[in-house]
This record gives C-alpha cells, sequence and structure tokens, in this order.
C-alpha cells in the first residue's frame, strides 16, 4: 500500500536546485523506525539564492511583477493550486500520512482543507482590488486621504510538522494573495508534501522566485532565514523555545513577525452535558492528530459529580480505538512524528508519575506495535495544579484530569496557564457558555465542541501562545503594509 517517496530537489526561483553542500536528511517513517528517503538540506548560501529570487520576483517589469499586479492576477495561480491540489488528493494524503503519521483519513481532511486555504484567498486576493485606495473621511475640506494595501515584501514562512502541508497553506496562500513573494522552510521531520506543493507550483505556472521552498533544518536553513535582512517579515509556527529565538532575530533588524506557539489548552465539562457527546468531543479534542496539535484540548476540567462517569467513558474509548500504521483502514491513531517526540512523551508520562499523578489508561508503548514511535491514548488523573503534566505542552496523546465543583473554579483553573492558545466549554447552559468565552484567556474559545476549524476564522493565540492572527482576513493583513495618501487640495493654480 505505500507508495515510493519522490525524491526533489531545493526549488528555488522556479527552478529544482540542489543544496549547495549536496546535504540530504533522511527521512524517517514514524511507523517503522526505517529510513524511506531523503530531503534536500538547504544551507546560509541556499537562502542567500532563494532571497535574492523572491527579491527579483518583486522587482520585475515595474508594474506587472507580482506586487503590484491585480489581485485578480494573483488569484488565478491561488485556484490553479487549489485545483491541482484537489486532483492530487489522494497521494498527497499518503504522502502525509507516511511522512508524519497521522491516519490517512486525517490526511486527507488536511488536503481538502489545504485547497481550500488557496481558494479562500483567491476570493480575498480578488476581492483587495476593490479594497484599494479605500477614502477616508477627514475633518478639513483642504485635504483629501485615501489608504493603499500594498505586499510586505518577501516573507519568511517557518513550518512545524504536525500538519505539514496544512501549516505551509496558511502561510503561503495569504502571503502569495497580497503579492508577497515567499521563501516557505517546512520542519525537518516531515517536508515531504511540501516539496510537493513546489511541482505542484511548476506545474501550474507559478512566475519564477514567488514561492521558493527550502528543506533543511532549523538552526541553519530556518536561523538564516528569520535573521536574513532582505526578509521583510517573518511568520512562524512551532514551540515557544523556537519562537522566542526568532522574535530576537528580528528585534535587531526591527523586522515584525507573527508567531504560532505552543499550548496547554482546557476544556471544562459541566454536569449538565449528554456524557457520550461530551466524552467525544474531549477524546476528539486531545488525541486527534495523536494529540500533535498546538491547540489540544489537554487539560480536562470535569465537573466533581460526573467525573468518575465521565472518565470511564474516555477510557472505554481510548481502549477501542484502532492504533496502527496510518495507512491501514481504519486507523484512528498512528505513531508519533518521531523518535525525540516519543521519547519526550514517554519522559512527561513517568515524571508525572514520580510526582504522584496516577495513570488511569495507556501510558506506554501498544503492546500489539514492538517498533515505530507508537505511545497509547493516556489519561492521567490525581494531578496537581503545580505538576509538570499540568503546565507543559506535551504534544503528544496524553490528556490530564482535574476535578471543579464550581464555574469560578473551573474558571480560574484554566487561566492558570503561561499559555492562551485555545479553550472548550462544554455545557446545555448557554448563558454559561457565553460567560466562559468571555472570560477564558484564550484566542479561541470552543463551545460543545473541541478543534474544528475553518479558514475564514481568526487563528491565534495570547500569552506564551504567540501573538497575531492566521486565517481570515487578519491572515491577509499579516502581510500587507497600510499606506496613509494624503493630498492637499489647493484652490490656488501650484
Ligand atoms: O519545534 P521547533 P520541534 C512544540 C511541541 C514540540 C516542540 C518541539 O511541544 O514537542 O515544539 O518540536 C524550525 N530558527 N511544537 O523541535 O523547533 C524547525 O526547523 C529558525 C508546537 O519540531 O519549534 C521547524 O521548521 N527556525 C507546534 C520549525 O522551526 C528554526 C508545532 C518548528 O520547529 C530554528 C510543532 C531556529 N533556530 C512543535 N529551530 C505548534 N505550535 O503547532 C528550529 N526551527
Amino acid at each position: 500500500m505505500a507508495i515510493p517517496i519522490p525524491s526533489r530537489q531545493l526549488f528555488i526561483d522556479g527552478e529544482w536546485k540542489e543544496p549547495s553542500k549536496k546535504n540530504r536528511i533522511p527521512i524517517i517513517n514514524p511507523s517503522t523506525d526505517e529510513i524511506i528517503g531523503d530531503i534536500p538540506a538547504a544551507t546560509a548560501e541556499d537562502v542567500e539564492f532563494a532571497v535574492a529570487a523572491a527579491r527579483r520576483a518583486l522587482a520585475r517589469n515595474r508594474g506587472r511583477d507580482w506586487a503590484s499586479a491585480s489581485g485578480a492576477y494573483r488569484a488565478k495561480y491561488l485556484r490553479a493550486i487549489a485545483a491541482k491540489i484537489t486532483e492530487r488528493k489522494p497521494e498527497l494524503a499518503k504522502l502525509e500520512a507516511i511522512d508524519c503519521g497521522k491516519p490517512l483519513e486525517e490526511a486527507a481532511w488536511d488536503i481538502d482543507d489545504v485547497a481550500s486555504c488557496f481558494e479562500y484567498y483567491a476570493g480575498l486576493a480578488e476581492g483587495l482590488d476593490a479594497k484599494q485606495k479605500s477614502p477616508i473621511a477627514l475633518p478639513m475640506e483642504t485635504f483629501k486621504c485615501h489608504v493603499l494595501r500594498e505586499p510586505i515584501g518577501v516573507v519568511g514562512l517557518i513550518t512545524p510538522w504536525n500538519y505539514p502541508l496544512l501549516m505551509a497553506a496558511w502561510k503561503v496562500a495569504p502571503a502569495l494573495a497580497a503579492g508577497c513573494a515567499a521563501i516557505l522552510k517546512p520542519s525537518e521531520l516531515a517536508s515531504v508534501t511540501c516539496l510537493e506543493l513546489a511541482d505542484v507550483c511548476k506545474e501550474v505556472g507559478l512566475p519564477r522566485g514567488v514561492l521558493n521552498i527550502l528543506t533543511g533544518v532549523g538552526p541553519e536553513a530556518g536561523a538564516s532565514l528569520a535573521s536574513h535582512p532582505h526578509v521583510d517579515k517573518v511568520a512562524f509556527t512551532g514551540s515557544s523555545a523556537t519562537g522566542s529565538k526568532i522574535m530576537s532575530s528580528a528585534a535587531q533588524l526591527i523586522k515584525p513577525v507573527t508567531l504560532e506557539l505552543g499550548g496547554k489548552s482546557p476544556i471544562l465539562v459541566f454536569e449538565d452535558v449528554d456524557l457520550d457527546k461530551a466524552a467525544e468531543w474531549a477524546a476528539f479534542g486531545c488525541f486527534w492528530t495523536n494529540g500533535q496539535i498546538c491547540s489540544a484540548t489537554s487539560r480536562l476540567l470535569v465537573h466533581e459529580n460526573i467525573a468518575s462517569l465521565f472518565i470511564d467513558k474516555l477510557v472505554k474509548w481510548c481502549k477501542n480505538i484502532k492504533i496502527s500504521d496510518p495507512l491501514e483502514e481504519g486507523c484512528r491513531l498512528g505513531p508519533v512524528v518521531s523518535k525525540g517526540q516519543y521519547e519526550k512523551i514517554l519522559k512527561f508520562i513517568s515524571t508525572a508519575k514520580s510526582e504522584g499523578a496516577t495513570v488511569v489508561c495507556g501510558g506506554s508503548r501498544p503492546k500489539h506495535l514492538k517498533r515505530g514511535y507508537f505511545v497509547e491514548p493516556t489519561i492521567i488523573s490525581d494531578v496537581e495544579p503545580s505538576m509538570q503534566i499540568w503546565r507543559e505542552e506535551v504534544f503528544g496523546p496524553v490528556l490530564c484530569v482535574k476535578t471543579f465543583s464550581s464555574e469560578d473554579e473551573a474558571l480560574e483553573l484554566a487561566n492558570d496557564t503561561q499559555y492562551g492558545l485555545g479553550a472548550a466549554v462544554i455545557s446545555k447552559d448557554l448563558e454559561r457558555c457565553e460567560r466562559l468565552s468571555k472570560a477564558l484567556q484564550a484566542g479561541i474559545v470552543w463551545i460543545n465542541c473541541s478543534q474544528p476549524c475553518f479558514c475564514q476564522a481568526p487563528w491565534g493565540g495570547r500569552k506564551r501562545s504567540g501573538f497575531g492572527r492566521e486565517l481570515g482576513e487578519w491572515g491577509l493583513e499579516n502581510y500587507l503594509n497600510v499606506k496613509q495618501v494624503t493630498e492637499y487640495i489647493s484652490e490656488e493654480p501650484w
């Protein structure tokens, strides 16, 4: 059932290019721990080539370059990319599933979302034309004012491995819609589908240099891109530690950044809920994509009166799902992405035990899987707010549970975190849901669900989960400069 991994080069200036030092990084299948291919490793020199190509794409034929072309012109390419991605969905979904370990069905949803994201930003690119020169009313008749929205320029887009192609689309689609030229640096742990995006761009004839894709390791390719003086903006999704480094290097050049970082999102389950439905959402909210989601609702706060019944239902869910190679029919949980992540997750669990928490179910490798980076879905109770498992992002299939006796207590526990990305409230009392949606310190609040995400709605966090918003119109604004043009209307001839 496995398909061969295409062997690709870096994508610079519309062409495949061998990395300057000819180095390559092995691709490891997380289901088997075997090397199944390799990707090119870009160096600082390759970043130079890519930045130069992107700058040329913006400077070529003044007035007819990517930046000053109409939004409608750019939209044609974005739509063509969306169509090609849809056409290649079965192959892309398989590559994604093999490369990062997510179940094939989930990978297929991702590919649909990638195509929708390009389609959506094609629409916003067209809308941008009508918004140009929007007038501003001034209190003095002798002055006229309007606003121009201009692309920021060359942007560096650094993305993670949990949604490899989708996280790339969240950045590439609005950047290109805005008229920027981009350099995408996907995670070295899962870059395969991003290199296929390069192939798609070639197929649709995207003008050269508009999108360059450099695979390579973070400290070399990523850091060179983030600190490059001719990169006008950096958009990053990844760990808070790396986000902090990127922000520091951007600060040297007063370069704008948007950061979408980690999380430790709460889900609050009240005693008035339908237990079965609530358990489905709680399980989905934490175990989808193996818990490797920045917004995973991995802190369960459940009302003490229903806690025991509720946990029983979750345990049943965990014991009944199929954990297997992501390409197997009916797979619900695949391996985590890498050996490093696998070891990190098991360490989190052992620390939780040593701090006095109880592993209610899971906690280790499933017995029927002898190789690969598989971790059972794990539920941990008897957790104290001071424990590492309650405070730090695990990025794996680990749900920790605490009970509460009042709404105020639940809210206080929910907000007592360094992060502020997502939060979910499950309750039949819609007034309570509304009250909590205002009081929860998060960028996204889900009511009676957890995790659904639409490219029309803003996405991003507060506190150590970062700042700036992706998706929706906010995503486009990320890549635009707003310029005020004010004219003095003189009655006298000049
Ligand atoms: O992340 P990194 P890693 C969290 C999650 C996970 C942890 C570590 O908790 O366990 O981060 O994962 C590039 N300059 N998230 O090590 O390092 C890197 O090559 C510039 C949350 O994979 O942040 C990759 O492309 N770039 C998260 C990207 O940064 C650098 C998703 C992310 O890698 C760099 C993933 C540097 N110095 C992990 N160092 C989320 N918010 O969704 C690395 N990179």
